[in-house]
């Protein structure tokens, strides 16, 4: 097994970049996009439907970053970490005081997170995404080694070990070893068909909408964005986090949404290997990152893979069952280096099925839905359709197992697809059109980065 999701080979100098050649085009057209999304010290996702800084958007744009502008990746990570809670969360967004409250919904208004004891002084929500930063610092690093990005790594471990602890215990709901997610937003998959199931038993009327105004309607197609009655159930589950203060004890007897998702839980251990190289970097041991990356290894396959579909699956706490959709959330725990060679068999399966149509030569990425299930919507969403980072996710994954002509077949229908249609949000999955919203952050850094490779 090769294993390059964490590499240790010597670094690529930051600046061996593709500033010519076929790509050159391409290239600027992506940087122009971070430049134009850079606010003082991160990057918004989009100037109009997501003007504050996203947690795992932060993370996918500092590789970006990292292979144009180093200092700009560091800083984008640190203003980020800048808003964790004293329990160690970093939360989902972090909001630009300079924009208006009205901006976006849910605002710092609605989260109310200042008034929370241990929040930080700056408004912030009050949940978390996707534990992707880790692994980014790594990357960033890799693409450009120099004593001060060594500095910054320095400054950065010992927040990314607080974020980890966090999840590893105050999250660990179903007490066998993974993090619950306790809301849809949180998975950062947020209208996945995976969700239907758990979030169909969370009490809300489509009514309560009515004492707010969704934002993201304004600026995106409705037909494009999850529903009126998706959202009701998205404030109904806040509202219940915040009523108890945003803590986690006692979440197993009253909140009415926990999910261990197979995206979100390889994150987590993959993170786990990230964190033991950078160890290696900054003088601290690697021993217990390295036990903790096996221990989440072994709980994903044990209590997310389905021997029956020979793929991953949520498990809803609230039932203990797997939630049945097969989506892409079910590919994720490829991204682990050390995943069983039967789940990675199972997985590459699922991959090169009709489902999903992974190949060495492929006309489009990878869906976020089974292509074939009768419930596929290829304009809505997280419901269908292709998304960078997901892919960006796959690819690594395929890459640590030494899928070379399928990451590479992956990678060529990214780079075709953001060619074709610019740097859009997502992508309809089979004619390639651009949708939601247009100039978005985490999808030019991470074709810049598959540019590079
Ligand atoms: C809610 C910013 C974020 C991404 C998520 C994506 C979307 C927000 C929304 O945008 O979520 O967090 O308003 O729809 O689903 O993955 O981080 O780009």
């Amino acid at each position: 097994m090769v294993n390059r999701t964490v590499p240790s080979a010597e670094p690529s100098p930051a600046a061996a970049r593709p500033a010519g050649g076929r790509y050159a085009r391409l290239w600027q057209s992506a940087r122009a996009t971070l430049d134009g999304n850079w606010e003082h010290d991160h990057t918004v996702p989009s100037r109009t439907l997501y003007p504050h800084q996203w947690s795992w958007d932060s993370a996918f744009i500092a590789i970006g970053w990292a292979h144009v502008d180093p200092e700009r990746a560091w800083s984008e990570l640190s203003s980020l970490f800048d808003a964790q809670w004293r329990d160690g969360r970093v939360p989902h967004i972090v909001f630009n005081p300079a924009v208006p409250a009205t901006a976006y919904f849910p605002g710092p208004v609605f989260w109310a997170c200042t008034e929370v004891v241990g929040a930080p002084a700056v408004a912030t929500s009050g949940l978390v995404q996707p534990p992707v930063h880790a692994l980014a610092a790594w990357h960033a690093y890799q693409r450009a080694p120099a004593p001060q990005a060594r500095d910054a790594l320095r400054r950065l471990y010992p927040r990314l070990v607080a974020q980890q602890r966090y999840l590893a215990t105050r999250r660990d709901v179903g007490g066998a070893g993974l993090a619950a997610v306790v809301h849809p937003w949180e998975s950062g998959l947020d209208n996945s068909p995976a969700w239907d199931d758990p979030l169909a038993a969370v009490p809300a009327e489509e009514s309560v909408l009515r004492a707010y105004r969704r934002r993201d309607i304004v600026h995106a197609a409705a037909a494009h964005r999850p529903t009126d009655l998706d959202y009701a159930r998205y404030v109904a589950v806040v509202t219940a986090y915040r009523a108890a203060g945003y803590r986690d004890e006692g979440l197993a007897d009253r909140h009415p949404f926990l999910v261990e998702c197979p995206l979100f839980n390889a994150a987590m251990g993959v993170a786990e290997h990230a964190l033991a190289r950078i160890a290696g970097e900054v003088d601290a041991d690697p021993g217990p990152h390295r036990e903790n990356a096996a221990r989440i290894t072994a709980a994903v396959v044990d209590r997310l893979y389905d021997p029956a579909t020979g793929t991953f699956h949520p498990r809803d706490l609230r039932t203990g069952r797997l939630t049945p959709a097969r989506t892409v959330l079910g590919l994720a725990p490829l991204i682990l280096p050390d995943l069983p060679a039967r789940q990675v068999e199972a997985v590459l399966a699922e991959a090169t099925s009709a489902r999903f149509g992974l190949a060495a030569r492929m006309d489009r990425p990878l869906p976020s839905h089974d292509r074939t299930a009768t419930d596929f919507e290829p304009l809505r969403y997280w419901r269908g359709p292709s998304w960078m980072n997901v892919n960006w996710l796959v690819r690594q994954g395929l890459l640590a197992h030494g899928q070379d002509r399928l990451a590479a077949g992956l990678r060529a229908s990214m780079i075709e697809l953001v060619e074709t249609a610019g740097c859009h949000e997502y992508f309809h999955p089979e004619t390639g059109a651009g949708l939601g919203s247009a100039g978005f952050g985490w999808t030019a850094a991470l074709l810049l980065d598959v540019l590079a490779d």
